[in-house]
């Protein structure tokens, strides 16, 4: 792509780089000042670190909003399409590194701080994470934004301003105790609050017909009313607008109750109002059917279309030319009710023939399915629609019907005992519908959709997911993107498929030794972290093998766990073995009502403390289990990691895209044949990805042996043993059946086929003891693995997305000298 860098010719003057660069870093300098005064109104003796923090990214904010203006104004002059993502989570994470490395203003911004006595990582670390989703299905969302910006396709996120994010986690007596987030306590600093931009939205009452026209009476309004961030590609060249809605009520306070003293309920309808954006559901893959939930699905998705119509009808006055100008993608069924509300503002409200406002609102939306598990596809009461959505349950009923009529034999319906199924609803009212990954596209066809498939033939996609390199790579790990500018310049940062051009300096002396520098450096950065913060000492010269991420059955944590207790057992029984030191690292969150995997975390947190405490093993194997886990958290790991652990029951994990940054960062992987692994196995090369495990065919087969854990426990003596070791309490001494729940589900049930694929786990990781004895063959491995990953960028994802499902293109904004029209 060819583009020029308006940030930079922008923000470098005249003369020499080194006299640009130092009036940069004055300009930035007055601008932190000056926000710091006039913004905070703080003296700079006065001020705390949050607030010389919000200073710098309100100065990096204002270097943002020309270039974003800049971009609005060229996709409104171009007439081209625009994209709107639209999703219930936005996983963000901080954003100051990212904008100001977008912007090329880093060494600036550490000169101007320098100059006022601060230093830029103290700064960095003081911003709170936005933690607007749970796990991957938000991360990626973030990460689209960031590279719909920078492949310069325009485009609007659409989300919900939850006042609070997902749950922080503390470990008390290693069990999880969730706290509430509260990443709005500080001012939000890259924010513009909308107060012009702001929508009614309505629930319940009901229906009468006049005159053959439904009119819907509703009982209940509250609302929406936008926030608006910018978010800016590298190198400045484009931004859009991540657009967050937020629940308001309709009639603001109640005076006269407030005057007759009644204070408390002079304010309820605000505090009702405000539920509906007060906090995010913190379940990952699982559903709850809360009908709160349904209100912030409706409510974001509602006020989102509206948003989108607005704009439309201000630049065209022709509806059948919606489809030419706004793709409006689903993020899962979350905002599946776009199918039916879209239908109702142009049937009802616009007057459109329904079944030219289906095949309309057809044409403009997509659906990206992120699981098959069955208990996350959301279904909902059919007698819940009905009463916050009267009219919406009607269209549901018109939506199905006309999609029956196209049936010549058995019929697929979005109805179905009592309740309405939003994938099939999404299915019917998308022209394209993605998987996340290759083999995750295939089950769709074959399992969940095989019908709708059928009828469809040409509907289901697949893009595979990817992320973004700005963040995973060039921000988070320094060392590895210095070595790999040096050695082909800088033109991978977005053109990450680049890294190729890495492989033939391999030979070359002193590469790979480069290459191990950086990850032993970030390994020893890592173990110091570890020792300050959790007053854990480990070998930084040990394998680095790490698991994070959300904690679910499906993921197996407990197999790792499983394994870790085995070989604990085994080094403490012969201690002189040559063992490979190996340090196991976990993190991450159990939704809060998913009793099991809060066993887990707690029997993971029991074995870390015996292990750990076991002088004979410590020289081999330490444990850690980091709380909290959050993208932060993820940006120090996953650089300092030597293996990672991607070992999903096959067919479970609809992509993963952690699996994509261990990669990137010359992580090797230990993994099943699931989701995205196998995609990164065929291009790694299976000789650099430790393969093991039931492929999803074989699962289903296996699932139909009568007593295959038994049978599994009994094969394996080392199972056997650890399993023994948890049911008889040797990690809860103070409480022996404390895991009779965990044990009795792996000896007995064991849905996701721990036992079955424990032998092959096992036989894996001591092939891996043995790869990293020879540490040169090792990081020639480490190598290879970021040389051939650029294809998981999410550069070439959106693009996908672009070709085969929006039919939209990328935009440039006019240089300085170029004028606009
Ligand atoms: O979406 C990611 C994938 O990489 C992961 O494999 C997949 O597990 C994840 C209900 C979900 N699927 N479904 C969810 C999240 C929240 C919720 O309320 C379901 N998350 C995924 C990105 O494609």
């Amino acid at each position: 792509m060819t583009s020029m860098t308006v940030g930079r010719v922008a923000n470098a003057p005249v003369a020499s780089a080194l006299e640009g660069d130092l009036v940069t870093s004055a300009d930035l300098r007055d601008s932190i000042l000056r926000h710091l005064t006039y913004d905070l109104g703080k003296e700079p003796e006065m001020a705390e670190i949050h607030d010389w923090r919000i200073a710098l990214s309100l100065a990096l904010r204002e270097r943002i909003v020309d270039h974003w203006f800049a971009s609005m104004r060229t996709a409104r002059h171009s007439g081209a399409k625009r994209v709107y993502y639209l999703s219930m989570e936005f996983l963000i994470g901080r954003l100051l590194e990212d904008s100001m490395v977008n912007l090329g203003l880093e060494e600036a911004a550490d000169r101007a701080l320098t100059d006022l006595g601060l230093n830029l990582q103290d700064i960095l670390a003081d911003e709170p994470d936005a933690a607007l989703g749970n796990g991957g299905l938000g991360r990626l969302a973030a990460c689209f934004m960031e590279s719909l910006a920078t492949v310069g396709c325009p485009a609007f996120g659409y989300g919900i301003r939850y006042e609070h994010g997902l749950f922080k986690q503390r470990f008390v007596q290693g069990r999880q105790v969730e706290e509430p987030e509260d990443w709005l306590q500080q001012r939000p600093a890259w924010e513009f609050e909308r107060s012009d931009i702001a929508f009614k939205l309505c629930f319940g009452g009901e229906v009468s017909e006049d005159g053959g026209k439904a009119v819907w009476h509703p009982e209940e309004a509250v609302v929406a009313k936008a926030y608006d961030t910018p978010i800016i590609s590298w190198q400045g060249r484009w931004a859009n607008t991540l657009r967050l809605w937020s629940a308001r009520p309709l009639h603001g306070f109640d005076l006269e109750r407030f005057n007759r003293g009644e204070f408390a309920a002079a304010a309820e309808p605000e505090a009702l109002a405000r539920t509906i954006s007060r906090v995010l559901y913190p379940d990952d893959t699982t559903e709850q059917g809360k009908e709160l939930r349904l209100k912030q699905e409706f409510f974001f998705t509602a006020a989102s279309l509206r948003d989108i119509l607005r704009r439309f009808e201000a630049e065209h006055d022709n509806l059948r030319l919606l489809p030419q100008k706004a793709a409006i993608q689903l993020n899962d069924t979350h905002p599946a009710i776009a199918g039916p509300e879209m239908v109702r503002l142009l049937h009802d409200e616009r007057g459109m023939e329904l079944d030219e406002a289906i095949v309309t609102a057809r044409a403009c939306l997509s659906y990206t399915n992120h699981t098959l598990m069955p208990e996350a596809l959301e279904r909902w009461p059919e007698h819940l629609m009905h009463r916050l959505l009267p009219r919406h349950m009607q269209l549901i009923e018109r939506i199905d019907a006309a999609h029956a009529v196209k049936q010549p034999t058995r019929q697929v319906s979005a109805l179905e005992h009592g309740e309405v199924k939003m994938g099939e609803l999404a299915f019917m009212m998308a022209h394209k519908v993605n998987g996340v990954s290759a083999l995750h596209t295939e089950l769709m066809k074959s399992t969940v959709f095989a019908e709708l498939h059928r009828l469809h033939p040409d509907r289901i996609v697949n893009q595979t997911n990817g992320v973004t390199p700005r963040r995973w790579v060039l921000s988070a790990n320094r060392r590895l993107s210095a070595l790999i500018t040096d050695t082909i310049g800088e033109g991978w940062v977005d053109d990450l498929e680049q890294l190729e051009q890495l492989e033939p300096y391999f030979g070359d002396a002193g590469f790979l030794d480069r290459y191990a520098a950086a990850k032993r450096e970030n390994k020893a950065d890592l173990s110091n972290w570890l020792a300050t913060e959790m007053d854990l000492k480990v070998d930084p010269t040990a394998l680095f093998d790490v698991q994070i991420k959300r904690i679910h059955e499906y993921k197996r944590q407990h197999m790792n766990l499983l394994e870790t207790i085995a070989l604990w057992k085994e080094i403490a029984a012969n201690p002189d073995a040559g063992w490979t030191p190996r340090v196991k690292i976990f993190a991450g969150k159990a939704a809060p009502g998913y009793v099991f995997a809060k066993e887990i975390v707690h029997l993971i947190n029991e074995v870390a403390a015996v292990i750990n405490a076991d002088p004979v093993t410590a020289p081999y194997l330490k444990v850690a289990f980091l709380p909290n886990y959050n993208v932060t958290l993820a940006e120090r790991l996953i650089p300092a990691a030597d293996l990672s652990e991607q070992i999903s029951t096959a067919g479970k994990e609809a992509s993963g895209t952690g699996n994509m940054k261990f990669a990137l960062n010359g992580a090797l992987t230990v993994g099943t044949l699931d989701g995205a692994n196998v995609e990164i196995r065929e291009r790694v090369g299976e000789e650099n990805f430790f393969l093991f495990g039931m492929t999803a065919d074989e699962v289903i087969a296996r699932r139909e042996v009568p007593g295959h854990a038994a049978q599994a426990i009994e094969a394996d003596a080392r199972l056997a043993g650890a399993l023994a070791d948890i049911g008889e309490g040797r990690f809860s001494p103070d409480d022996p059946g404390r895991y009779h729940g965990v044990t009795g589900n792996l000896s007995h049930h064991d849905y996701f086929l721990v036992c079955s694929d424990f032998t092959a786990y096992w036989e894996a990781q001591r092939r891996i003891d043995a790869a990293f004895a020879d540490q040169n063959a090792w990081m020639r491995m480490a190598a290879i693995n970021t040389a051939r990953s650029g294809w998981f960028s999410s550069d070439r994802a959106i693009r996908g997305y672009m070709a085969d499902i929006w039919n939209a293109e990328a935009l440039e904004v006019p240089g300085p000298g170029d004028v606009l029209h």
